[in-house]
Formats: structure tokens, C-alpha cells, sequence
């Protein structure tokens, strides 16, 4: 697999001949090449030529003409059909299936080429998908959950213990998230109380306070108030949900840095991040690392309505092992949160 991390996608083809190569022993296999006009044709070829079971190791294109070298394995051979019954997969793909394992393989290239992910992300997604190849047709689903963590029971499954607290780049979406919280939590019948940090931003508290009068809940503010709403987490009895919102922190900055360290220090919980899903890959995945070393565990993204392109998301998600939470695609609080599972997420990846 070194060798394919110096070709760069959208080179789908090259991803398509190492991911291949990456789980079978070469020396076990007996290649032959094939020409025709056109990839489909070639592919054509090759299942005449050599049956259901080929694969592919390489593909070229020249003058017009694709040349693909397949081969079939022998019984020596570690294919990814005895990985996937060393692993028993107890989930049925039934969304964006495939009829074999090439046109999966495309299909995840293509997704990861579209939403701008990463070479990295893309060869994890292939290594895992190999795994499904038992089956036919072949999803993609699975293997997508298996890389990016989706938590949609999220919020029921949240306690008073833990403290729920948003943090993150300014303008990603916090205050908005915490007053849907609080919405949600509201309407199940919950106690919230809710804190807000922000008293840097001019308006921050009263753009809180107003989404929290319509709900007729009062508003803490301030530092002081922060060691009394973390005790209410350690009562017992206490049947309330902490909320607390923060102020936009830009983490590249070290003044922010120590900031964020402090306060993590201080409470000593669980961080949620609230990004913007129109993030750029790169940026997103920067922001999320920042964010990673202090205690951020989930990712609530925000702005769904606003992009279709969700590399940033799941870059970030993927590269430091955070849940999605949640997900928000209106900035109105009577919209709410949405929860998001790996099926959902194939739709919008796939423009459904
Ligand atoms: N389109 C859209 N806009 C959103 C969404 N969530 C929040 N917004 C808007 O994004 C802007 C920023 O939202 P805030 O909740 O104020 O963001 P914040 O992270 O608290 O911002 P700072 O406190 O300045 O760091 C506001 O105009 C919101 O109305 C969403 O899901 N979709
Ligand atoms: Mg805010």
C-alpha cells in the first residue's frame, strides 16, 4: 500500500489496482491481459475470458485503448472472502448495493473524489469494503460505518451526570445547537439548565437569552457559574441536563489554545464539536485534531442545508475517532437536531 500514497486521487484507476492488490499475495495469482476499446468493455472481456472470480491488479490506458491485467486467485491465495468469514457481518447492506465487487470499488472512488476525501480516508474504505465482497450484491455501507463512528442515540442515551458542552470554531453553530438541545430535551419532558461562556462576543448572551425566553428557561452566564452547574452534574439526585455553550475559539491561535486547555482542565468532561459541515476537508480535519487533545469524544455538525460536499465532516470524524452526534440543517431551532447512521449518510453522499 506505500506504493499508492504517491498516486493522488481522482486517479480512481490506480486506487482500484493497489486497493486490490493490498489484500491478496500476488505470487499466488495468474495474470493475463486483456485490451478493449472502452473500461467496460475490457471488464466484459475479463469475465468471459476468466470467469465471475477475476480481479483486477492493473489498468492502463493508451491511444485510446484500456488495458487491464486480471488475474484469478488460487487456493493459497488470502482473499478477502476468508477475512470476511473470519468476520461475521451481522449487518445486511439493503442501501447502495452494487452488483460486484469493482462497481463498489468505483463507487466508493467516486464518492471520496466528489466530496473531496483524502487519499487516507479512501484507502481505509477500500481495505474495509474487501470484507464484503462474501456477499453479492455488495454494499457500501458497512464498510462506511466501520470507519467513521456514527452515534445516532446520542441524546437519549445522555445523562445528567455528564455535562453537555459545545465547543468550536466561531460561527460553527453553537448557540443554535445548545438552544436545540435544550428544545429537544424540553419537549421530552426534561429539566435543562443551560450556561453560556460567551460573554467575549458581543450579543452572545442575548442571542441565548432570547432563544431560552421562548422556551421560558432562565439563562447562567459567566465563569462564576460554572463550578455550580458541574456540581448539580455530581448530585445523584439531580434530574437536570447541563447545557453550556462557549465562545468561538480559533485553535490555531495559541492565545485560544490555552484557553481551551484551561477550561478542559476545569471540567473535566467530555467535549462535543460543533462544525459546520461546508468545512473544507483540510481545515475540518486541522480544527478536529486541535480539539481532539482536549477530551472531545462526539461532533455535531451543523449547516447540512448549506453543502453537498461532506469530506470535512467525515475527514474529522475518521481521522480522530469522533462520533457524529448529530446533525442540524436549518438555523431554526424548531428544526432541531437529526440523528445520522451511516445509511443516512450514503444518501447525502450520494446527492439522494
Ligand atoms: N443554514 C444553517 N445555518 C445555521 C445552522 N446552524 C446555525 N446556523 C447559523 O449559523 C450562524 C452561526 O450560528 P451560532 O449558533 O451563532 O454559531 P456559534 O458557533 O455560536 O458562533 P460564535 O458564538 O460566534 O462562535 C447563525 O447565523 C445561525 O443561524 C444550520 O444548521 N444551517
Ligand atoms: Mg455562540
Amino acid at each position: 500500500m506505500r506504493v499508492l500514497k504517491q498516486h493522488l486521487l481522482p486517479e480512481k484507476a490506480c486506487v482500484l489496482h493497489y486497493s486490490i492488490r493490498y489484500f491478496l499475495n500476488e505470487s499466488s495469482l495468474q495474470q493475463t491481459k486483456i485490451t478493449a476499446p472502452s473500461m467496460s468493455q475490457a471488464l466484459a472481456k475479463v469475465k468471459e475470458t476468466l470467469g465471475k472470480d477475476a480481479i483486477i491488479v492493473a489498468t492502463e490506458e493508451h491511444q485510446g485503448q484500456v488495458t487491464l491485467t486480471a488475474a484469478v486467485e488460487d487456493n493459497r491465495c488470502v482473499t478477502p472472502r476468508l477475512r470476511a468469514i473470519e468476520t461475521p457481518r451481522t449487518e445486511i447492506n439493503e442501501r447502495a448495493t452494487y452488483p460486484n465487487p469493482l462497481a463498489a470499488i468505483k463507487a466508493v472512488c467516486d464518492i471520496c473524489d466528489e466530496h473531496q476525501l483524502g487519499y487516507g480516508f479512501c484507502e481505509q474504505w477500500l481495505k474495509e469494503l474487501s470484507s464484503d465482497f462474501i456477499v453479492s450484491p455488495v454494499g457500501i455501507t458497512r464498510s462506511l460505518s466501520a470507519i467513521v463512528p456514527f452515534c445516532p442515540y446520542w441524546l437519549d442515551e445522555a445523562s445528567p451526570k455528564q455535562p453537555i458542552i459545545l465547543v468550536g470554531p466561531q460561527g460553527s453553530g453553537k448557540t443554535v445547537t445548545i438552544a436545540k438541545i435544550a428544545a429537544i430535551l424540553l419537549s421530552q419532558k426534561r429539566k435543562v439548565k443551560v450556561l453560556t461562556l460567551d460573554t467575549i462576543k458581543a450579543g452572545g448572551v442575548s442571542q441565548l437569552q432570547s432563544y431560552l425566553d421562548s422556551m421560558k428557561q432562565p439563562l447562567l452566564v459567566g465563569e462564576q457559574k460554572l463550578a455550580e452547574v458541574l456540581m448539580r452534574c455530581k448530585d445523584p439526585r439531580s434530574d437536570e441536563f447541563v447545557l453550556i455553550d462557549t465562545p468561538g475559539l480559533n485553535v490555531m491561535k495559541e492565545e485560544d489554545q490555552s484557553f481551551l486547555y484551561h477550561f478542559f482542565q476545569e471540567v473535566n468532561s467530555p467535549l462535543t464539536l460543533v462544525l459546520a459541515a461546508d468545512m473544507n476537508p483540510i481545515d475540518a480535519e486541522e480544527v478536529a485534531r486541535n480539539y481532539y487533545f482536549f477530551n472531545t469524544q462526539t461532533l455535531i455538525a451543523t449547516r447540512f442545508d448549506a453543502t453537498k460536499h461532506y469530506g470535512g465532516l467525515l475527514s474529522a470524524a475518521h481521522t480522530c475517532g469522533l462520533q457524529i452526534a448529530a446533525y442540524s440543517d436549518s438555523p431554526s431551532i424548531g428544526d432541531g437536531l437529526h440523528s445520522l447512521t451511516a445509511e443516512k449518510m450514503i444518501d447525502y453522499l450520494l446527492f439522494k
